[in-house]
């Protein structure tokens, strides 16, 4: 019997092809579901995702345990992949070496280190983001590629230059170092309204290691245009977040508004949808097989 490709196997297979791998950010095991009934390819989980979930900031608040926890619930409620967004990698060289044990063990597929410091910030967040220095962040990623036991293991890592507003230069330099270090794939991250960045970036980056985008601010782009700029991975990290607290907000305001729920329940999806996504039908089968026909 053909033995079953592991996750970490698919999303390297998948780094390794000639096509855009498309990412869907999720923040739990509903949102993860969502995502592959899409045709996604692989889950980000998120955290800010996992932050708002908790209503904390995306400020290195909750524990590398606590995301852990939200990403083995996506990968659990899924087949596709999980790319655990790990922040900074939670502390040091030694944190990143637990996280890499923790994560790897618990199945998931690749991780995203980025080299701001610990404590974190959200990337959009208008304060000054404050990097750690380049051989920092690279003992970061010698630390988990030394510590890695799957060599599918994926690791990423995220280059905030853009982000803290220190240039072309110094965005290449830092990539550059990283993929030395041993870096799988490259996250260039911009908070630009516009791609020009990314554009500029990616038009001069000739290292055969894929580039990954997370295009929130830059919402223009088209899937089309980032394949011809070369870059192999895009990561969608919040729309399933922000669609779903507009939902919420919207009908529990109307119902408030109308005092009945009629108004909005051609709008919202039938508890049997839920029961789906439950996978009651599993549960039904099962009684099936060991209680017959006759119970
Ligand atoms: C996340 O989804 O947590 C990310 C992407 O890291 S961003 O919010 O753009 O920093
Ligand atoms: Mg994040």
């Amino acid at each position: 019997m053909k033995r079953q490709q592991t996750k970490a196997e698919i999303l390297r297979k998948m780094l390794g092809e000639d096509r855009m791998v498309l990412v869907a950010g999720a923040h739990d095991g509903l949102s993860a579901k969502l995502a592959e009934k899409h045709g996604f390819d692989a889950i980000w989980a998120s955290g800010l995702g996992i932050s708002a979930l908790h209503t904390v900031p995306d400020a290195s608040i909750l524990s590398m345990t606590e995301f852990l926890q939200w990403a083995v619930m996506m990968n659990e409620s899924c087949s596709l992949p999980v790319i655990a967004d790990c922040d900074s990698g939670y502390g040091n060289i030694h944190n990143v070496r637990q996280m890499v044990e923790k994560y790897e063990a618990a199945k998931i597929a690749g991780i995203c280190i980025e080299d701001k410091v610990f404590p974190k910030l959200n990337s959009f967040d208008d304060r000054q983001q404050v990097l750690v220095s380049v051989d920092e962040f690279c003992a970061k990623i010698r630390t988990a590629k030394y510590v890695q036991k799957d060599p599918d293991f994926t690791v990423i890592a995220r280059v905030e230059a853009l982000i803290a507003g220190l240039g072309q230069e110094e965005a290449q330099y830092r990539a550059r170092a990283y993929v030395e270090a041993g870096a799988d794939a490259i996250l260039i991250h911009s908070k630009q309204k516009t791609p020009h960045e990314i554009i500029e970036f990616a038009k001069n980056w000739t290292l055969p290691v894929p580039l990954i985008v997370v295009p929130t601010k830059y919402p223009d782009i088209t899937v089309k245009e980032l394949k011809n700029l070369g870059i192999r991975m895009t990561i969608y990290a919040n729309q399933a977040l922000r669609a779903s607290v507009r939902a919420m907000d919207e009908a529990l305001k109307r119902i408030r508004q109308s005092g009945t729920t009629q108004v909005i329940e051609q709008e919202i999806c039938s508890v049997e949808e839920i029961f789906n996504l439950q996978n009651v039908a599993k549960m039904k089968e099962m009684e099936q097989i060991i209680y017959g026909e006759n119970k």
